[in-house]
C-alpha cells in the first residue's frame, strides 16, 4: 500500500495537522470512585475499556459496601481522547486502583506527565495508597473529589488538610457523570502537569 498520504484535488492533504502538544495522563483512584465513568464523560472518541464482571475471586478483596450496583471491575485500563484546544490533545489512561495491580499501574503510568487521582468523601483513606503510587512515580498529579449524593461535603481547605497536599496540587471537586467540571478537573491536571515541566519547578 502507497504510504505517502493522499491528497485532495487542491493537493491539500487529508491528514490533519500535527497537534502541537499530546499530553498522556493517568486517571487513577480507589476502586469505585468514577474513573471510568469520568474518561467516557470526558472522551471525544468511543472510550476503550476493558471492564470485567466481578468474580467470586475478588471477593473480599474488592470492597462493595455501600456500592450496590458495582457489579464490575476495571481490571486493565480505560482509554479516552479530549482535544482541549487545536494544539492540545489529552489522552487519558483509566488505571485500576487496587495496589494488587501495582506491576500493571506501573506498565501503564509510564511516559505519563500526570495523574488525576479521583477521591470519594465516604473512603477519603481509600485514597492514600492510590496517592503514594503516584508520589512514587514522582508524577505531579492533581486530586478530583467525585461527589456522590450520600457522601460527606467538605470544603477544599478541610479536604486538603485530610489528604495532607502540597499547595501546589490542585483540587477540583466534581461530578464524575458532568462534563463541566470533569473538564475543569483534568485541565487543571494537564496545566499543572505542564508547570512541572518546566525547568524551575519542583514537581508537587
Ligand atoms: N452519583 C454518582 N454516581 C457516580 C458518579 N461517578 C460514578 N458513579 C457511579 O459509580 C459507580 C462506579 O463508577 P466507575 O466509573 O465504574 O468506577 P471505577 O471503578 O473508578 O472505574 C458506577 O455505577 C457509576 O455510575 C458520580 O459522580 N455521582
Ligand atoms: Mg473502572
Amino acid at each position: 500500500m502507497d504510504s505517502v498520504p493522499s491528497t485532495d484535488r487542491r493537493g491539500v492533504g487529508y491528514l490533519p495537522n500535527a497537534a502541537e502538544t499530546l499530553m498522556k495522563l493517568v486517571v487513577t483512584g480507589p476502586f469505585g470512585v468514577g474513573k471510568t465513568t469520568l474518561i467516557r464523560t470526558l472522551s471525544e472518541i468511543p472510550t476503550l475499556h476493558t471492564e470485567e464482571a466481578m468474580t467470586q475471586s475478588s471477593a473480599g478483596l474488592d470492597d462493595t459496601a455501600g456500592l450496590p450496583g458495582k457489579t464490575t471491575t476495571t481490571v486493565a485500563v480505560d482509554f479516552g481522547r479530549l482535544t482541549v484546544q487545536d494544539d492540545l490533545v489529552l489522552y487519558m489512561f483509566g488505571t485500576p486502583g487496587q495496589e494488587r495491580f501495582l506491576p500493571l499501574w506501573e506498565d501503564i503510568a509510564r511516559g505519563a506527565l500526570g495523574a488525576l487521582v479521583m477521591v470519594d468523601t465516604r473512603r477519603l483513606g481509600d485514597s492514600f495508597a492510590v496517592m503514594d503510587m503516584v508520589e512514587d512515580q514522582g508524577l505531579p498529579y492533581a486530586v478530583a473529589v467525585n461527589r456522590f449524593p450520600d457522601a460527606p461535603a467538605h470544603t477544599d481547605e478541610v479536604l486538603r488538610t485530610h489528604l495532607d497536599l502540597d499547595p501546589r496540587t490542585p483540587l477540583v471537586q466534581c461530578d464524575a457523570r458532568e462534563r463541566h467540571g470533569s473538564i475543569h478537573a483534568l485541565i487543571a491536571l494537564a496545566e499543572h502537569a505542564l508547570t512541572c515541566l518546566s525547568p524551575t519547578q519542583d514537581p508537587a
